[in-house]
């Protein structure tokens, strides 16, 4: 009877490494590309949109359990194809027109390729998510090959970004199956939190435009 062939376990880790490597250096350039744009906007405008940003890497725990939701075998194909937030930058701003300023930056950039966008503010998750998301490909420079790597970038204001973390915890604790009257409530506050960054936007388009009159 013929013998299973199994990949050997050391070629698969070093494949793994080198795959991490990328997504590490593509993290680096989109952070590296946001903050250029921040610190230009501020010189020219006096003013940044961004109020922070985060990078990670998803954890192997995390990819696996994705693959698992969507069907798909774990290999390391299926991991660059079908996962498109292996390397995530989280960019969070203080206003809504400041996430499409930092997506129109970013699109018009010539080595960046916009693969998808989904955009939960205007079509909000029923749960009452909301942010932006972008998946783009971004070159990366290695001593013999150019590989263009892909990056997920969320972008939301600090009031989305309240929302979504606490949310994240509960439903990883509730594994999804929060109880009824928790959904409702954490509905309600994404509700509030949008309120508020209506509110805050025109407080600050208010005290601008009376900057501009003195
Ligand atoms: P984690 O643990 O944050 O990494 P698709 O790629 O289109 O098949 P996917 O990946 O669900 O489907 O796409 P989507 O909707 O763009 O979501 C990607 C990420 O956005 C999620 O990654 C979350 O980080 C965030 N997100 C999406 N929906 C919600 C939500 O309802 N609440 C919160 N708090 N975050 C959300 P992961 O891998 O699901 O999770």
């Amino acid at each position: 009877m013929k013998e299973l062939e199994l990949p050997d376990v050391k070629d698969v880790l070093v494949e793994y490494k080198q795959m991490k490597l990328l997504y590490k250096s593509a993290l680096k350039e989109i952070r590296t590309k946001l903050e250029i744009l921040n610190d230009e906007f501020k010189f020219v405008h006096k003013y940044n949109p961004i109020e922070h940003i985060e990078s990670r890497l998803k954890t192997e725990e995390s990819i696996t359990r994705k693959l698992f939701r969507k069907g798909i075998g774990v290999t390391m194909e299926n991991i660059q194809k079908y996962i498109d937030d292996i390397a995530g930058v989280r960019v969070i701003c203080s206003f809504t027109p400041d996430i499409y300023r930092i997506v129109d930056m970013i699109s018009a950039q010539d080595d960046i390729e916009v693969l998808k966008t989904k955009d939960y503010m205007i079509n909000p998750k029923p749960n009452g998510y909301r942010s932006y998301h972008m998946i783009v490909k971004v070159p990366i420079f290695l001593s013999d090959r150019v590989v263009p790597t892909k990056v997920e970038i969320q972008i939301r204001t600090v009031a989305m970004d309240f929302w979504a973390s606490l949310e994240h915890k509960i439903y990883y604790k509730y594994e999804g199956n929060a109880p009824d009257y928790i959904k409702k409530e954490l509905k309600e506050c994404a509700d509030l939190a949008a309120f508020l960054d209506s509110k805050m936007l025109a407080i600050n388009e208010e005290v601008k435009s009376i900057q501009q009159e003195e």
